[in-house]
């Protein structure tokens, strides 16, 4: 078999990049190693940039979520009882969507299938060969036999765990990393949302975020150590810490019920360099991770997503230039989102290590926030997203 793009992994990197690639009528074909239902069981992302939003315009995928989605102006970020909230279309004229990531995914795959692209779920043993060479392929196992797809190149939208990083030798690798001292419970319930906007807690019992998915729909996460377990957390604890860690204006508001999902996530930081090794290019969480307190990591994938196909359209288009900048132009940006991810979590939680220097230095920021019109639109920018 032969493809012009061999993507990877089906997650939303690899999903958004197909259907771009094939509007352009650039040939993919995309590996995955779950299934379809499996990918859309993971509830995972819930804000989408501006600019996240115009990619999936661009790609043709925006019309259930322009419907559906749920633009929002601002967000509040609440301590010791004060409630701050940045209002982004006055601070800096954009607005974030909030579309959750299997409502994207769905997107993507309803589209792939209604232009004929190829998915090949429930794959094995997935290797990449001849990445120096201009004939990279790959081989992997499904159902017993052995496959191998030639291409010209390589898109590894694989993930943090995947194979496409690991197959670039580690001494032409960098690897930058910070692992945060706690995790965050996650709950999903059928219940309306604590507030029409998202609120981002600091409290001495721990950081908390109340968001959503729709009018019917919310997320709630507190932070946990890492020790703890989902199993050890009832709902009645949970939506207990929970109320305890919000305002007291806006915690008589909470509305609780069954938790249809509850996970804990660790938080952390990692950035892999360079993104592109020879004819692979990484992606995503392939390439970068970032803790969720700043809500990039799919906004992230879909910014490597639209400087890659971009090359790649230049590239098929005659200049052989085009995919030079690549990993630089991405990692630019990555390294300011994640910047903005460590400022705000730092900001927002409390970390076993930190003592009463450090609290006054997450009020002093807190009260900059909300006395300074500059401060709000430097948070205001990079939260809705710098331009990509
Ligand atoms: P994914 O989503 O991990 O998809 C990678 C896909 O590759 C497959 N795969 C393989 N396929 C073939 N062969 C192999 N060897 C393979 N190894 C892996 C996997 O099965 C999978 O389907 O990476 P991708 O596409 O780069 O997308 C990244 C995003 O999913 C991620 O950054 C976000 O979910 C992060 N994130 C958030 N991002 C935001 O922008 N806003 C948010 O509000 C936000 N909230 C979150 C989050 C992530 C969370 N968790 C649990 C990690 C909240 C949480 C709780
Ligand atoms: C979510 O709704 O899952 C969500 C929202 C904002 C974040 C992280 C997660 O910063």
């Amino acid at each position: 078999m032969r493809s012009q793009v061999i993507i990877i992994g089906g997650g939303p990197s690899g999903l958004l990049l197909s259907q771009l690639l094939n509007r352009a009528g650039i040939a993919t074909v995309v590996l995955e190693r779950q299934s379809r239902d499996h990918v859309l069981g993971r509830i995972r992302a819930g804000v989408l940039e501006h600019g996240t939003a115009q990619l999936l315009r661009q790609a043709g995928v925006g019309a259930r979520m322009d419907a559906e989605g749920h633009p929002h102006d601002g967000c509040y970020l609440a301590h010791d009882q004060q409630m701050v909230r940045v209002d982004f279309t006055e601070s800096c004229g954009r607005q974030v969507m909030v579309y959750g990531q299997t409502e994207v995914t769905r997107d993507l795959y309803d589209a792939q299938d209604a232009m004929g692209a190829t998915h090949i779920h429930g794959v094995r043993d997935v290797v990449l060969h001849d990445l120096l060479t201009d004939a990279p392929f790959v081989t992997y196992e499904k159902d017993g036999r052995q496959h191998r797809i030639d291409g010209d190149f390589i898109a590894g939208c694989d993930g943090f765990h995947g194979v496409s990083r690991a197959s670039i030798p580690a001494e032409s690798r960098r690897e930058y990393e910070k692992i945060y001292p706690f995790g965050w419970l996650g709950v999903l319930s059928r219940t309306p949302p604590l507030m029409e906007e998202l609120v981002y807690a600091n409290h001495p019992r721990g950081f908390a975020l109340a968001s959503m998915r729709n009018d019917t729909l919310s997320r709630y996460y507190i932070q946990v150590p890492l020790s703890h377990r989902v199993e050890d957390w009832s709902d009645d604890a949970f939506w207990t810490e929970l109320r305890a860690r919000l305002p007291d204006s806006v915690a008589g508001r909470l509305v609780t019920g069954p938790s249809i999902e509850k996970s804990i996530a660790p938080l952390r930081s990692f950035v892999s360099e360079p993104m592109r090794w020879g004819r692979l290019f990484l992606c995503g969480d392939a390439a970068h991770i970032v803790p969720p307190t700043g809500a990039k990591g799919l906004n992230l994938a879909a910014s490597d997503v639209g400087y890659l196909f971009e090359g790649l359209v230049a590239h098929y288009g005659g200049d052989g230039e085009a995919l030079e900048h690549y990993s630089d132009r991405a990692l630019r940006r990555v390294w300011k989102a994640m910047r903005f991810s460590w400022s705000v979590t730092t900001m927002m939680h409390r970390f076993p290590d930190h003592g009463p220097y450090e609290q006054r230095m997450q009020q002093a920021e807190l009260d900059l926030l909300a006395s300074s019109a500059a401060a709000r639109q430097a948070f205001a920018e990079n939260y809705t997203g710098l331009a990509f």
